[in-house]
């Protein structure tokens, strides 16, 4: 059974628990981070010294980063499924991960923290607006991608899915006004047909 520290509202275990459902594994996961605390037990901080969830621990096996932790359980229990094992297969999955990171989720994270976790007065609107352009951008060019494509490296679903998806859960249930984003809704349509996206991302956002 692999555990996993972190609370469910956190994006970045929403990855690692979509992931571990999705493989179909057994699981215990620790509620840690935000109200419920903890990232500064010394116990937390022995696991991840950057004292953040998600941490992930199978066996000897101790996993912080929620990408590593969702690489390491595709790469071990994925089979040919989540972890495409053709190398050039494999690499358009990785990319798009590595993309959420460096783009989408850091062009996403400021129009969420804004409108769901600060309150009204104090929304700094400019910060607000750019994170919006940034983001629509962004998702514009995810559905070019997805134009001719099911799932974000191919036919079928990857771990290249797993950091976007989440994203992308999040930006179509904020009240914002969005440009029509045909292909991203198709794949998107296709995800929430999946329980472990269900019970493990389709959480209320707070
Ligand atoms: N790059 C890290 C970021 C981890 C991170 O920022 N985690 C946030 C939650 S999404 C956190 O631990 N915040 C402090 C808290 O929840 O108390 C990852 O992908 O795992």
């Amino acid at each position: 059974m692999i555990e996993v520290w972190g609370r469910v509202t956190s994006i970045n275990v929403q990855k690692v628990m979509w992931t571990a459902a999705e493989l179909g594994l057994e699981w215990r996961r620790h509620d840690v981070g935000g109200a419920w605390g903890g990232t500064t037990e010394p116990s937390f901080v022995a696991m991840n010294p950057n004292r953040l969830v998600p941490v992930l621990r199978d066996g000897d096996t101790l996993v912080w980063e929620s990408h590593a932790c969702v690489r390491y359980l595709a790469a071990t229990y994925g089979s040919d499924a989540l972890w495409p094992s053709e190398p050039g297969a494999r690499a358009a999955a990785d990319m798009w991960m590595e993309w959420a990171s460096t783009t989408l989720i850091p062009a996403l994270g400021p129009t969420f923290i804004q409108l769901v976790r600060t309150k009204p007065e104090a929304r700094d609107l400019s910060l607000l607006q750019a994170s919006m352009k940034r983001t629509a951008e962004a998702f514009a060019m995810l559905d070019a991608h997805l134009r001719d494509r099911d799932f974000v490296a191919g036919d079928r679903l990857t771990m290249g899915d797993v950091p976007v998806g989440c994203a992308t859960y999040r930006y179509l249930n904020l009240n914002i006004e969005r440009p029509e984003l045909p292909d991203l809704a198709r794949w998107y349509r296709t995800l929430c047909a999946r329980p472990a996206f269900r019970t493990h991302v389709m959480v209320p956002l707070v």
